[in-house]
């Protein structure tokens, strides 16, 4: 099934289940449907999805790069990392292709915090992410400073595994996954939106799983 179709099939299945919305309590099973957005199912695994190549990086060797209308560029190596304030979120995670998983709890450097060391320009509105496999995704500046949103190198008290995008990667919740760059390696900020790998192959540029807002 195409994407497209998987879509309209999902929301069919919504249509067709009227689900409550009088407000009214809910718990257990009810209560964890609650906290899916539409199409959305949950597992109990942690899916890894990539574009068939994991970089290894050194922790000697990474670097984050941070560039464009910045007032002042950084490069961040493992040392300035972990030197930053430590910050701690939990989170749900949703992918597009319809797992969510809940209560993740993230650890690492928030994005408000790397916003204050780079000191964006004032013309500075997009943010574009690449990563150490090529991948590239974009974002709002708008979105990046939300409360929950961070560079993770833990997940549940542990270091961030290779095939989940460690050393470190974005975490972005209020956004689909795709969003969330794992191995990143550069973020520039930008006065233009400059689309990234799935948003220039028709996926939707704003992402919103809570608006089913999967593709364009
Ligand atoms: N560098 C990089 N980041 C990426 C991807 C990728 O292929 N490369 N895939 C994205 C997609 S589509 C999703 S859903 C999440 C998946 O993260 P996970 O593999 O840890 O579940 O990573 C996102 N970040
Ligand atoms: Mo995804």
């Amino acid at each position: 099934m195409g994407a497209n179709e998987r879509m309209i099939k999902t929301k069919e299945t919504w249509a067709k289940q009227k689900r409550d919305t009088s407000g009214r309590e809910v718990e257990g099973e009810e209560a964890e449907h609650e906290r899916l957005p539409p199409g959305q199912h949950l597992v109990n695994t942690w899916p890894v999805l990539d574009l068939g190549h994991k970089p290894e990086i050194a922790l000697a060797d990474w670097r984050l790069i941070v560039s464009g209308f910045v007032a002042n560029p950084v490069t961040w190596t493992w040392q300035d990392f972990l030197a930053q304030p430590q910050f701690k979120s939990i989170s749900d995670f949703h992918c597009v292709t319809s797992w969510s998983t809940l209560d993740n709890e993230w650890e690492g450097v928030s994005f408000k915090r790397l916003i204050e060391a780079v000191q964006p320009l004032s013309l500075a509105k997009f943010v574009l992410f690449t990563s150490y496999d090529d991948y590239t995704t974009n974002l709002p500046l708008e979105a990046c400073g939300d409360d929950d949103v961070l560079l993770a190198y833990k997940w549940n008290g542990k270091p961030l595994t290779k095939e989940h995008g460690g050393p470190v990667r974005m975490i972005v919740p209020k956004r689909y996954g795709w969003k969330g760059a794992k191995w990143v390696k550069e973020i520039t900020f930008s006065d233009r939106d400059q689309k990234g790998f799935w948003e220039v192959r028709g996926y939707s540029n704003s992402a919103l799983p809570w608006e089913n807002d999967r593709s364009k």
